[in-house]
């Protein structure tokens, strides 16, 4: 690699408080009509996007090369709420290279972390301020703010990962979390 190729180091600070990357990265902001078809209560879903169309979670990209060799990495800020007895989560996905590995680490909230395989296999794990989850490669993941604050974590994962989103929809995260008699309760559905 030639010297003037050689991209120079950097740092950005994070609030630990609102999940904000500075200087800015990119955000990517999702509604609750960017998650059509993936909530468990269909009818809530529908009433409650009647009613509003609130911004579901936040992410804070920091702007690195999508490819081998860089790490990306961004914050997560999933706000507190519900459709139905379901908290707010991400979408969710795999990694279009499926043998791609990721970290994510709580900075603020309680949240949950799904993970499921392709043959079925789930794993579930409860984050709060100063767990750092490992993602092994081939599972897919999804998290959700089971607080009543902003559930905010740190994610870091091959540049070339990629994401496949389609495959959650296709085949439904088997991995829900519902609120029961006010505690967290994560079901295989
Ligand atoms: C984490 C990372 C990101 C991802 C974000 C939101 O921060 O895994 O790559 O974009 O969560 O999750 P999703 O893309 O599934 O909505
Ligand atoms: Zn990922």
């Amino acid at each position: 690699m030639k010297e003037n190729k050689i991209m120079d180091p950097f740092y950005v600070e994070i609030s630990c408080e609102n999940g904000n990357v500075s200087p800015p990265a990119r955000l990517i902001s999702r509604k609750l009509s960017d998650l059509v078809g993936l909530f468990y209560d269909q009818d809530a879903y529908n009433r409650a996007l009647a009613d509003d169309n609130p911004v579901l979670y936040e992410v804070y990209e920091v702007r690195v090369p999508e490819e081998e060799g860089h790490l990306l990495s961004c914050t997560t800020v999933i706000y507190p709420g519900k459709v139905g007895k379901e908290y707010y989560f991400t979408k969710g996905h795999f990694h279009v290279l499926e043998n791609r590995a990721e970290i994510y680490t709580c900075l603020r909230g309680q949240g949950y972390l799904l993970m499921t395989t392709r043959a079925g296999k789930t794993h579930s794990i409860a984050m709060r301020p100063g767990i750092s989850a490992y993602i092994p490669p081939y599972w897919s993941h999804r998290t959700l703010n089971c607080g009543e604050e902003p559930f905010i974590f740190y994610g870091v994962w091959p540049g070339d990962a990629g994401h496949d989103y389609e495959s959650i929809v296709e085949q439904e995260f088997p991995l829900r979390v519902f609120e029961e008699n006010g505690q967290p309760v994560v079901k295989i559905k």
